[in-house]
């Protein structure tokens, strides 16, 4: 079916005023915004979301792993809902467009729905999922994975953050854990708009990225156990200095990386030393290595690497280690039916694009294992994310905003 007009499009000025009025909750230090999960400042970021989706005329239910569907209804209740959506919570030094454009976009899609007086049969749900990004509670996509069947809930629950609190009781304690049991839902199909978060759209000037697929992840959170000493008195031979075994792993992680290049990515970012006191030769490191490809074979080789080379490097400084896993999806390949409707909506729009693989994991690879799903991205400038300073234009998302707009519309099916 053709779309539903060649001159359907979004706001651009409501979307970028609405994405700059939620960048002011959990701002940043520098420009950016820290709104991590199931902190006072996600709570109030939704607040705001569901009121804006009310007076948009929309339902909003929560679901027991606090995940946001606000939705419009279609012309037919029975019709299975479209889904468009993203994350609202943030990085610590995050930027102000990493999740937050992909559901602030599905809310404009509804409100130029309703300007236009546009009915669809099927009903749209626009959907806010809790904790895609996995750094305040670990694993990424915690709730997407809890909806998909990867996790169990309790296994959720106890999810522990940096100071031992517990994902189940933060959800509790800000008021966003909803009684709608997690996964129940059917879905025609879900479609998520991001912003690339790498250099090759914005390298190669194009507008639209329509995403064949997502590389496989890995986070492997490593131990290393030495022993305390004094730094200045302890004999070089005699250290069992862990945080010198944890330096030799990230040299191994980035060796290994480096060897199955183009398609492999590793580094370490997550570390804890301790005691961490200036004049203490570290015992004890904890750390997470990342490390993706988009080749499902790489990535477990990359893993088996890296586990036995931190045993040969532990053997030889006489310090013990443990490896758990506590991150892992294999690659990602979407839906052929979504990713061509994403296709069509880039062309019949003017809009330059190209298929493109996802570097960053999403709420959407974990959907596109219980609805067909596929993704759109955008440019952003010099591809940084994850990092205060990220930036897009306004074209840049007026683009990916309308190519989700004919995409999400085309599959809920105008009615006449
Ligand atoms: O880690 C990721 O890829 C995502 O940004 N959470
Ligand atoms: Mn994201
Ligand atoms: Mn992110």
């Amino acid at each position: 079916m053709a779309a539903p007009g060649e001159n359907l499009r979004i706001n651009a000025d409501r979307l970028w005023e609405v994405i700059h009025e939620m960048a002011k909750i959990g701002p940043g230090v520098a420009g950016g915004n820290n709104r991590q999960t199931l902190t006072d400042e996600d709570g109030e970021g939704r607040h705001l979301f569901k009121r804006w989706c009310e007076e948009a005329g929309m339902s909003v239910a929560v679901d027991q792993m606090g995940t946001m569907f606000a939705m419009r209804p279609g012309t037919d209740p029975d019709a299975l809902p479209v889904y468009v959506g993203s994350h609202l919570d943030t990085q610590p030094t995050g930027g102000r467009y990493d999740g937050v454009l992909g559901v602030l976009s599905g809310l404009e899609i509804v409100r130029t729905l309703n300007d236009l007086g546009i009915r669809t049969k099927h009903p749209i749900v626009v959907t806010n999922w809790t904790n895609e990004e996995g750094t305040r509670f670990a694993p990424a996509m915690l709730a997407s994975g809890v909806f998909a069947g990867v996790h169990e809930l309790e296994w959720a629950y106890d999810r522990r953050d940096k100071e031992g609190k517990r994902f189940g009781d933060e959800l509790q304690r800000i008021g966003w854990k909803g009684d709608e049991p997690v996964g129940g839902r059917k879905m025609k199909a879900f479609f998520e708009l991001h912003i690339e978060q790498g250099p090759i759209l914005e390298d190669e000037g194009i507008d639209i990225g329509v995403v064949t697929h997502g590389q496989g992840l890995k986070w492997l959170q490593v131990t290393i156990t030495g022993k305390e000493s004094h730094t200045g008195s302890t004999p070089m031979p005699k250290r069992r200095n862990a945080g010198l075994g944890m330096a030799r792993v990230m040299e191994l992680v980035h060796e290994v990386a480096m060897d199955y290049q183009p398609n492999a990515v590793g580094a370490i970012g997550h570390v804890e030393i301790h005691p961490n006191s200036r004049n203490i030769i570290p015992g004890k490191a904890v750390f997470t290595i990342d490390i993706r490809s988009p080749d499902k074979k790489t990535l477990d080789t990359m893993d088996a690497r890296i586990r036995e080379g931190i045993a040969t490097i532990c053997e030889a400084m006489d310090i013990s280690h443990e490896v758990e896993q506590v991150g892992h999806f294999d690659p990602v390949t979407f839906d052929e039916g979504c990713v061509n409707a994403i296709r069509r909506a880039a062309e019949r729009l003017g809009y330059s694009h190209r298929d493109i693989v996802s570097g960053a994991g999403h709420d959407a690879c974990w959907i596109n294992r219980v609805a067909p799903t596929a993704m759109v991205m955008c440019p952003c400038v010099d591809g940084l994310s994850h990092n205060e300073a990220e930036e897009i234009s306004k074209e840049w998302a007026q683009a990916g905003a309308d190519v989700l707009f004919h995409a999400v519309v085309e599959t809920a099916e105008i009615v006449e």
